[in-house]
């Protein structure tokens, strides 16, 4: 290691609050991550990545189901389930992935419950949730991870609120805020999360706006944003992000844009779209990242399809599905 990388690491240990590294400690360290690049602030051109009609008639969804960082695009009708595998550039030919019907009644659902980086497969029906494991190629046999019903009056999510890599099946009913905790092949007993009730009248989301790895509780209200951060076992107390109004006609989103790990506030109306960056305790100022009218006729999704670390803006349109990077 010359003197200028010794130096950077150096700097960088002290940034990270440890102040005294003995030159020993410097010469073990063999790499370090890059320092994960922060976007310029918008979304770039339109890029055609179908050439030609892709949607599912029992919806369209973008999740990393081969496990490469790459959101993939994944189509579910009535007889079966495609995808179409992201090249960080366009999404590749159809795949069929579960060789037959896979749908649920109460929702389909795309998320890496096992741990492994895949997105699995899961759907929820009146009397349980089933998964099928994504095997990198395919979704693998049905498996009963709850054993009975578990669903959500206002809705039923999945996401990682406990921060190891896996994640759990969330239940938002009137009344409170429900999880049951993945242990890799199966969701635990329900665990009560709020103590009461926390939902918003414009919709109920989890995502990890503070960066720490674990999704917080997010709700959108006609005159504010509220957020209740994951404290690993519970959501804490509430916390206004935004102090007034923040939606969007088209849509409301978390998701990150930036690339910092903390996911941002996206919302999308007839004009444009407009983001607020999460400084991890609040959604800063407004910006327009597209400059005019960018919207899916039959559905807007943030994901990251190239891989970068920064989700994208992808539109799904009768004819085609495009995305415009994070750039
Ligand atoms: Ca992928
Ligand atoms: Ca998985
Ligand atoms: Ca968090
Ligand atoms: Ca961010």
């Amino acid at each position: 290691m010359n003197s200028v990388s010794r130096r950077r690491f150096l700097c960088t240990a002290a940034g990270a609050g440890l102040l005294a590294v003995s030159a020993e400690m410097v010469g073990t360290v063999v790499a370090q991550a890059a320092p994960r690049r922060i976007g310029a602030g918008r979304f770039g051109p339109n890029e055609d990545w179908t050439s030609g009609a892709y949607y599912g008639s029992l919806g369209t969804f973008f999740a990393d189901v081969t496990g490469d960082g790459r959101a993939d695009a994944i189509v579910v009708n009535f007889d079966t389930l495609t995808v179409r595998r992201s090249t960080g550039s366009s999404f590749s030919p159809n795949e069929d992935w579960t060789g037959g019907p896979y749908y649920g009644s109460r929702g389909t659902f795309f998320a890496d419950v096992t741990g492994d980086g895949r997105a699995d497969a899961i759907v929820v029906n009146d009397d349980t949730v089933t998964v099928r494991r994504s095997n990198g190629s395919a979704f693998t046999p049905n498996e009963d991870w709850t054993g009975g019903a578990y669903y959500g009056s206002r809705g039923t999510f999945f996401a990682d609120v406990t921060g190891d890599g896996r994640a759990d099946a969330i239940v938002v009913n009137d009344d409170r805020v429900t999880v049951r905790r993945s242990n890799g092949s199966s969701f635990g007993p329900n665990e009560d999360w709020t103590g009461g009730p926390y939902y918003g009248s414009r919709g109920t989301f989890f995502a990890d706006v503070t960066g720490d790895g674990r999704a917080d509780a997010i709700a959108v209200n006609d005159d504010t944003v509220t957020v209740r951060r994951s404290t690993g076992s519970s959501f804490g107390p509430n916390e206004d992000w935004t102090f007034g109004a923040y939606y969007g006609s088209r849509g409301t989103f978390f998701a990150d844009v930036t690339g910092d790990g903390r996911a941002d506030a996206i919302v999308v109306n007839d004009d444009t779209v407009t983001v607020r960056r999460s400084t991890g305790s609040s959604f800063s100022p407004n910006e327009d990242w597209t400059g005019g009218p960018y919207y899916g006729s039959r559905g807007t999704f943030f994901a990251d399809v190239t891989g970068d670390g920064r989700a994208d803006a992808i539109v799904v349109n009768d004819d085609t599905v495009t995305v415009r990077r994070s750039v």
